[in-house]
């Protein structure tokens, strides 16, 4: 077996082992017809003759010479007459910018694939498509492909810093940064770029949103042409790149007194930065913002609200064509754990929603799928349908924050998925889901998209653990196309990154299908969320965050826990959801049982509508949680064999590691509220 480091992730293309497929790829791809284009064609090109040389074994022969006998013809629409005549009197609907067709044409013996797209772009994710169907195994003969992206951004935000270290990172050092310059050896970056293309990744934010010393200084003549030095090895996959920017930056570097964003000075200040960019980087995406947030200056020092602040930035950059992603992260980090009528869930709505209508057209809000800070368990954010008038993106966490920090198994799709299913109930059908309110469709908007924090590091596999790239790949697929489905996109992941070996790709795809549920089972329960470590995040600690100013409790005591967020007795919170979902979240009786205690503060002795008692479901799941997690385990030792040994053994270790710590968290939870509560486990199980 092929040694597997998991360097090249999904992207690991093996000779096709059916000789009757083996020859019928040979046939179809031995002559390619191109018309020859620029940059992003030419990578186009190059990934199609890796990809083909590897999985047939022979080097295609690829130029505009051949166009009569080639087997698959590809070439932007209006480019190549021989292609766009045999697409002659057929009528369909037209193709996005980046959209792609692949259309088998002719009968056996004289079959022909033809690939066009309006761009280059386009043609690149076309020829992805079909290395994707390759690698499936799949024949060329039928195939009648039309794909469109249903979000304009689809956006990575790297929490990078200049000094090698990532926020909230799992897997190793920054591949762009080192000691605070940008990294001499690019080659990691390049490859980064080939993996987010591959699925449908068209921009990048480079560093973190907690913008420091050194990185205010990316948007300066000193930084900008390693700047552009990184964004023309994006540009090469299609990808735009996007700066965070420091709100303070006019005082920090600028020689300025204020930073005030309707201080003429400050505004000629900004528009003038702007222009030095776009002379390092024509393309340049725009920037992104986090301000007002945990520490990071923002227009609030002003008397100014987040209209004026990101209206600022976005006047500046305009001319140009870039747009100002704004994130709506923002809440008082000081709170008083005894005022009980401060919520920080409600902050993101009570900021924004008044602004609605008030941002300009290239702006963003950037809004995280929920209202607390990526849970493993939370209700949707209620900004998705509480603003109609305002372009919006919803942001995701791949990084594992706090779903167990890439030690831990936990395939985050099924997750994302409820999230873009959600209906807002914003209009009275159900066309108003976080998928189209993000994407811009549910309003009408111009523009909109998904971003994710990335869950990359300098680790040879990306990811540190070898499964955790499932998470990234199925982001970048969903943003492409969020109504694909979470066990498709497992089973397709697992294919492409370890082979088609059926018993292999079952094993696989399980266990990222249970791995969302078993964490939760054994994390905080019935949404309630934040018993971790504080700083670092990772492990049990039940009233770590209790009395902290971070906004973040549970109430625990010895009758009951749960936040009251309701509007008839506790923050309100509830009422921020249309109706009736704000009704459904209001009521005891309705309340979904998994965000039970998200809405409500119950005695342990209150009845879930699965029929069991707060206090036993609490000792149920945890109990579940740990013998499952160490079902994992037992689940991958059947794949013993049927992959690279390296990676078996790395994944063996890292679910030891789950299933010890599983037992940690059972452990503790269990303890604590059979301590606080004094009820006994109906089961009789040993609660230390
Ligand atoms: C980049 C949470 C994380 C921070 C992160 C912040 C954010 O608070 O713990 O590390 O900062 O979210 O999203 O801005």
């Amino acid at each position: 077996m092929k040694s597997n480091s998991g360097y090249e992730a999904w992207l690991r293309y093996a000779l096709c082992e059916d000789t009757e497929l083996l020859e019928h790829y040979r046939e179809c791809t031995d002559q390619i017809g191109v018309q020859p284009g620029s940059e992003i064609m030419i990578t186009a090109i190059k990934e199609l003759e890796h990809g083909i040389r590897i999985m047939t074994g022979s080097r295609p022969r690829i130029g505009k010479d051949n166009l009569k006998e080639a087997g698959i013809l590809i070439g932007v629409i209006g480019n190549m007459p021989e292609l766009d005549s045999l697409y002659n009197g057929e009528v369909e609907e037209p193709l996005l910018e980046d959209g792609y067709r692949i259309r088998s044409v002719g009968e056996a013996g004289r079959m022909r694939l033809l690939l066009t797209s309006p761009s280059e772009q386009g043609i690149l994710y076309g020829i992805f498509h079909l290395l994707r169907l390759m690698q499936a195994g799949q024949r060329l003969d039928s195939l009648h492909v039309k794909e469109n992206s249903r979000n304009r951004l689809r956006m990575i935000n790297q929490w990078d810093n200049m000094d090698g270290s990532i926020e909230r990172g799992y897997a190793g050092q920054s591949i762009f940064y080192r000691n605070g310059k940008f990294v001499t050896d690019q080659t990691r970056i390049r490859d980064y770029a080939r993996l987010l293309a591959s699925v449908g990744i068209n921009a990048i934010a480079i560093n973190n949103v907690n913008v420091h010393e050194r990185e205010t200084l990316l948007i300066t003549e000193e930084l900008l042409q390693e700047v552009a030095k990184v964004a023309n090895i994006f540009r090469a996959y299609g990808i735009r790149i996007y700066l965070s920017i420091n709100f303070a930056s006019p005082c920090q570097i600028g020689g300025l007194e204020t930073a005030d964003p309707l201080d003429v000075g400050v505004r000629n200040w900004w528009r003038q930065q702007a222009e030095i960019i776009y002379r390092h980087v024509p393309d340049f995406g725009g920037f992104l913002v986090k301000a007002d947030s945990e520490f990071r200056p923002g227009p609030f020092t002003y008397g100014r609200d987040h209209a004026d602040g990101a209206n600022m930035l976005a006047d500046a950059l305009e001319p140009h064509g870039g747009l100002v992603i704004w994130r709506c992260f923002v809440y008082n980090c000081l709170q008083d754990w005894r005022d009980r009528k401060t919520d920080r869930a409600r902050a993101a709505y009570d900021h924004f929603k008044p602004l609605d209508g008030c941002f300009k057209d290239n702006v963003l809000l950037q809004i995280k799928n929920g209202p607390m800070d990526f849970q493993v368990r939370e209700p949707v954010s209620p900004l998705f349908g509480g603003m109609t008038q305002t372009n919006q993106m919803l942001e995701l966490q791949i990084t594992q924050e706090y779903t167990g920090q890439q030690k831990h198994l936990c395939y985050l799709v099924p997750q994302w998925k409820e999230v873009l299913q959600f209906n807002t109930c914003a209009l009275s059908d159900d066309r108003t889901t976080v998928a189209d309110i993000a994407s811009g469709k549910a309003f009408g908007r111009p523009v909109g998209g998904f971003a994710a924090v990335s869950n990359i590091g300098d680790d040879i596999n990306w990811t540190g653990h070898p499964l955790a790239q499932a998470n990234l790949y199925g982001f970048g697929r969903l943003c492409w196309n969020p109504g694909l489905e979470a066990e498709e996109l497992a089973r397709e992941w697992t294919i492409r990154t370890f082979g088609g070996d059926k018993k292999l790709v079952d094993t696989i795809s399980g266990m990222l299908m249970e791995s969302w549920p078993i964490y939760e089972a054994y994390n905080a329960p019935l949404g309630v969320g934040w018993m971790v470590n504080p700083n670092h995040h990772y492990g049990p600690n039940v009233d770590g965050y209790e009395y902290s100013k971070w906004g973040t409790y549970h109430f625990a005591d010895c009758s009951g826990i749960g936040v009251d967020r309701t509007v008839r007795t506790g923050t309100g919170y509830s009422g921020q959801y249309h109706s009736p979902q704000s009704d459904r979240y209001e009521s005891l009786e309705q309340c979904p049982d998994e965000l039970l205690l998200f809405f409500h503060h119950v005695p342990y002795t209150h009845r879930l509508q699965s029929g069991k008692t707060v206090i036993q479901h609490i000792y149920d799941t945890h109990f579940e949680g740990a013998e499952r997690a160490e079902g994992l385990a037992a689940s991958w030792r059947t794949a013993e064999g049927l992959l690279d040994e390296g990676v078996y053994n790395q994944v063996m270790e890292k679910l030891r590691i789950q299933a010890e710590h599983a037992k940690e968290w059972r452990d503790i939870i269990n303890t604590y509220f059979l301590r606080k509560s004094g009820i006994a486990d109906d089961k009789q199980r040993m609660i230390y």
